[in-house]
């Protein structure tokens, strides 16, 4: 998959302002890039399809999940959180995606995940603190992603924990492990 091909196909899927996040995702991930040996076309590819299902019908990514054993548990957390493993599908299934990095950091990129390679960390952090958002907390985030991304991870979780309490919200259980994970690695 080349970029201007992913760049394409994405925005068929998106709004206007949905494909504004994208490119910012992929400036931030490729700016985090910098800091880990790896391999950034992979993080371009991720970072630019990474929300390829997020305008896709509820009930057809419930219908996909639904048929995937390590899936299915998605479902009862939340909407929210299935454009995630589906969108990871759709690209292996409609773009002809098959790399295991690009995949699984769009798989894990809105709950994120106990010990997280640098592909999804780079993902994760990206789409939180990507220049278009703006809600309560994130520039403080930011800045900490200057010196320390697994701080600047840590506060994401935080930040996204405490959102979901908030609101009543269950809590992915990886997300919870994430957090722990990264707390108890850095003591
Ligand atoms: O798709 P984006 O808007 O770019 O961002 P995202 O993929 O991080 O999705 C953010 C949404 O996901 C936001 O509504 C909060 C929700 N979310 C994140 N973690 C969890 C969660 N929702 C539930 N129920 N549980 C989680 O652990
Ligand atoms: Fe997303
Ligand atoms: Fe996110
Ligand atoms: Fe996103």
């Amino acid at each position: 998959m080349d970029k201007s091909k992913a760049l394409q196909i994405v925005k068929e899927q998106l709004t206007e302002n949905r494909y504004k996040h994208t490119l910012g995702v992929r400036e931030t991930a490729l700016y985090l890039a910098k800091r880990f040996n790896i391999d950034y076309n992979k993080v371009e590819i991720a970072a630019i399809l990474h929300d390829y299902a997020k305008y896709r019908p509820v009930e057809e990514m419930r219908e996909l999940l639904r048929g995937k054993e390590e899936a299915a548990r998605f479902i009862a957390y939340g909407d929210e959180l299935l454009h995630a493993p589906a969108g990871a599908y759709f690209i292996q299934t409609e773009a002809g995606v098959a790399d295991g990095d690009i995949v699984s950091s769009i798989y894990w990129h809105t709950t994120g995940k106990p010990n997280m390679t640098a592909y999804e960390k780079v993902l994760f952090l990206a789409d939180y603190i990507e220049p278009n958002r703006t809600f309560p907390g994130v520039e403080e985030v930011r800045e900490t992603a200057e010196k320390d991304i697994d701080a600047a991870i840590v506060m994401a979780l935080g930040n996204t924990i405490q959102f979901l309490i908030s609101k009543n919200v269950p809590v992915f259980p990886e997300t919870l492990a994430a957090y722990n994970d990264l707390v108890m690695e850095r003591k």
